[in-house]
């Protein structure tokens, strides 16, 4: 196997024996041929496009698939097998659709033909992975790999948006036409270069969508004092990112005396109005999604994963635990669709919280409309001199010590300065009471990083206000990354020509120093040195 999407791979350079995330070979080779399958998917719906032919169900698959090869998403390699089979059946049936509508659809005989056993696909896979080009250029390589991850994390949000009733075709149309560029061996560096912005471009429309599809849904989020202790009670803890999964949970386990605690990038939901209305939904449980190894065999109820990020379940709790939506570990039960009953049943059996314990709490709801609602405070505080700068300390957590820089980069930011933040990375320091400004919290939840939109939003609306472009706002990006959400997040700010991120804890392992080179020139991308540095250079 070889993987190098995520931020933890091995020795900084590529995961060959097993992931460190838990992947293993077999389930990196099935990922491989699936995604291999997608880009000859796509290379069919382009051809259908041009012959006015567009396929709902493609739509959808292709971005559920390509979700599903995300890290700490779907371990289970028999939901792969599945996957791989269903899109080739697809792109049968879609080839011929589009040959009937005078299209081309190229050479069936290109297409993959699944092998009958699950040894004969991951022999399939292991020709078709990342390094199955001996010969290719290493700067054509990264910038194709670079599509293929903000790919992957555009995708998961058009998913979600899919299922609140978003869609846009021009985002489906995207996904296709630079899946297929993957297999298009004459493409020059330029065009690889412009294709890794347009997916940045694509990517900000699809957040768009998600963002559209939350607040129509659920309305726009309210600041809420969320606790982190319990009460007593039965339990039902929600992970992962999906507000559809956590509503229905919410509906279905109304009045039967069992509260809702959310876990990881769940905590932003306690905002929505549409959400926060359900009486037994209480609090927020635990931290980031690496420690769910250490706070999971300690909540007394079943845990869902709606999705990423999941880690190999303990012996302790793998009866408790469900997969939904596209999450998958061999052996845990899954949950196919809304029905929750299982998961209901599994909380009125167990024992649930015994007490009222008071952890203290913290405050979400600090998205687009909120922070704009009070835009002219905040201006204000800039122009008198009371707010001297802005830091969006923003993105994935993950297991590695050097993530520490991020809860002493917070420590350290000086008294007149203003903390956003969104996404698990937060879970580092989203305890700390920093105080307010002028009435502002000196510390703002903006949410999850599928609501990286909405902080977008608000540094657009500042640089509107105060008549300069973002770049020129008291306002510094201080990122970190793990998976490819986040890649497709960072493709999205360089589109949008944002320089002089500082990006850590590590740069990806898939920048060769050939495209590092470019992005240091052209946008002033910079790793993240120590708090104290990284804060005198940017504050003088
Ligand atoms: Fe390694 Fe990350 Fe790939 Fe898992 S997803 S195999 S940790 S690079
Ligand atoms: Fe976290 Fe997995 Fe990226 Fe949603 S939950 S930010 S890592």
């Amino acid at each position: 196997m070889f993987c190098f999407q995520c931020e933890q791979t091995a020795k900084g350079t590529g995961c060959t024996q097993v992931g460190v995330c838990g992947k293993r070979p077999d389930v990196a080779a099935l990922q491989d041929l699936l995604l291999h399958v997608l880009k000859d998917l796509s290379r069919v719906a382009v051809a259908g496009r041009k012959a006015g032919v567009t396929d709902p169900e493609v739509n959808a698959f292709t971005v559920e698939a390509a979700f599903s090869t995300l890290t700490n998403v779907d371990f289970d390699p028999e939901r792969f097998v599945a996957l791989i089979r269903k899109g080739a059946a697809l792109r049968r049936a879609l080839a011929e659709k589009v040959r009937a509508a005078g299209g081309d659809p190229g050479d069936d005989a290109e297409a993959v033909v699944p092998a009958e056993t699950l040894e004969g696909l991951v022999a399939q896979g292991e020709r078709v992975g990342i390094k199955a080009d001996p010969e290719i250029d290493p700067d054509i390589l990264s910038l194709r790999e670079a599509v293929v991850y903000g790919i992957k994390g555009l995708s998961a949000y058009a998913d979600h948006a899919r299922i609140l009733g978003r869609e846009d075709d021009e985002v489906y149309a995207f996904v296709h036409e630079a899946l297929a560029a993957t297999l298009d061996a004459e493409r020059g560096l330029d065009d690889w270069l412009d294709l890794v912005l347009r997916t940045g471009k694509t990517n900000l429309r699809a957040m768009e969508l998600l963002d559209e599809a939350n607040t129509g849904t659920y309305g726009h989020p309210v600041p809420t004092r969320v606790p982190l202790g319990a009460r007593k009670g039965k339990a039902i803890l929600v992970s992962g990112h999906d507000l559809k999964d956590l509503e229905e949970i919410l509906r279905q386990s109304e009045g039967k005396g069992i509260y809702v605690y959310t876990h990881g990038e769940m905590l932003p939901c306690h905002g929505y109005p549409g959400l926060k209305k359900y009486p037994h939904f209480y609090g927020h449980y635990g931290t980031a999604w690496q420690n769910q190894a250490k706070e999971f065999p300690l909540f007394p109820g079943p845990i869902v994963m709606t999705t990423n990020c999941i880690q190999r379940p303990m012996e302790s709790y793998q009866d408790r635990i469900f997969t939904r939506g596209l999450v998958g570990w061999p052996g845990v039960r899954h949950i196919p669709d809304l029905d929750f009953t299982p998961v209901i049943a599994k909380a009125l059996e167990m024992p649930g919280f015994p007490e009222d314990t008071d952890k203290g709490s913290v405050m979400v709801g600090f998205a687009r409309n909120t922070v704009l609602s009070v835009a002219d405070k905040v201006v204000a505080a800039v122009k008198g001199k009371a707010i001297r700068h802005f830091f969006l300390v923003a993105g994935c957590d993950g297991a590695k010590p050097g993530r520490n820089y991020y809860t002493e980069f917070v420590e350290k930011v000086p008294a007149d300065c203003v903390v956003l933040t969104l996404a698990c990375g937060k879970f580092r320091f989203f305890d700390k009471d920093l105080g307010e400004i002028g009435g502002l919290p000196r510390l703002m939840d903006v949410g999850q990083c599928n609501d990286a939109y909405s902080a977008i939003r608000i540094a657009g609306a500042l640089a509107d206000a105060f008549g300069c472009s973002v770049n020129d706002l008291p306002l510094s990006l201080v990122l970190s990354w793990y998976e490819q959400k986040a890649v497709a997040i960072l493709l999205t700010l360089l589109y949008l020509g944002i320089k002089d991120i500082r990006l850590g804890p590590t740069l990806p392992a898939f920048l060769s120093p050939g495209v590092l080179d470019v992005l240091v020139q052209r946008f002033g991308i910079r790793p993240i040195t120590t708090p104290e540095d990284d804060l005198r250079a940017i504050l003088g």
